[in-house]
């Protein structure tokens, strides 16, 4: 499948009143590798700020993406959860700000779980997906960083994550691009028109 972006721009944040656009959101823990994620998806290098430093990205960024043949959509980057050096008050100031963001967010067609393929799903994860189903949004869970690993210890996590959360993951890398024509179908089914 070949995807075609006719432009990609920062929008704004989540305190901003935006345009309503089908939106598709990158969850995950702290480094997980999520704005690199959407960098890659997007053929861009740093339209989204990375960052070895866990804890990178404070805000949640919305990206208008401007799909030929298919139209705009916003990349929604969240900021990771489970940062172990953040302080206790700045846990539930994630909670709010993602509570802020998924409440009657009727324009969130796909969420995307990232789990570094290393790690063991968490229950974050397992709420997270919870939480999106019980309002029928969809959901895929991504194993990232699995240039990391040789092809037998990657299986041997696949397992783990498949076993944990009951899903078959979509393994991933930035680096390698792997996945990535994977994830873009995801991205183009879910937010499509549709007559259901
Ligand atoms: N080897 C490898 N490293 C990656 C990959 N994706 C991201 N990284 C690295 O992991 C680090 C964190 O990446 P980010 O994309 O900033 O992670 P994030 O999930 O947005 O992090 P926060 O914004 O802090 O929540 C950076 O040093 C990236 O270069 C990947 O696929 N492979
Ligand atoms: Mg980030």
């Amino acid at each position: 499948m070949t995807v075609k972006i006719r432009d990609a721009r920062y929008a704004g944040t989540v305190y901003e009143k935006l345009p309503s656009l089908p939106q598709v959101a990158f969850v995950g823990r702290s480094n997980v590798g999520k704005s690199s994620l959407i960098n890659t998806l997007l053929g861009r290098r740093s339209l989204v700020k990375t960052s070895k430093q866990p804890g990178k990205t404070r805000n949640i960024n919305f990206f208008e993406v401007d799909l030929v043949y298919h139209g705009p959509i916003y990349m929604v980057d969240l900021p990771g959860y489970g940062y172990a050096r953040v302080p206790q008050g700045m846990k539930s100031a994630w909670d709010e700000l993602a509570a802020r963001y998924f409440r009657g967010n009727r324009d969130l067609k796909l969420l995307l779980v990232l789990i570094d393929i290393r790690r063991s799903p968490g229950p974050e994860e397992e709420m997270l997906l919870d939480l999106a189903r019980k309002d029928s949004i969809e959901t895929a869970v991504i194993a990232t960083k699995a240039d990391k690993l040789s092809l037998s210890a990657r299986m041997k996590r696949l397992r783990e994550i498949r076993e944990a959360l009951s899903v078959e993951p979509i393994t991933a890398s930035s680096h390698t691009r792997l996945g990535i024509e994977e994830i873009w179908k995801r991205i183009i089914d879910e937010t499509s028109a549709r007559q259901d």
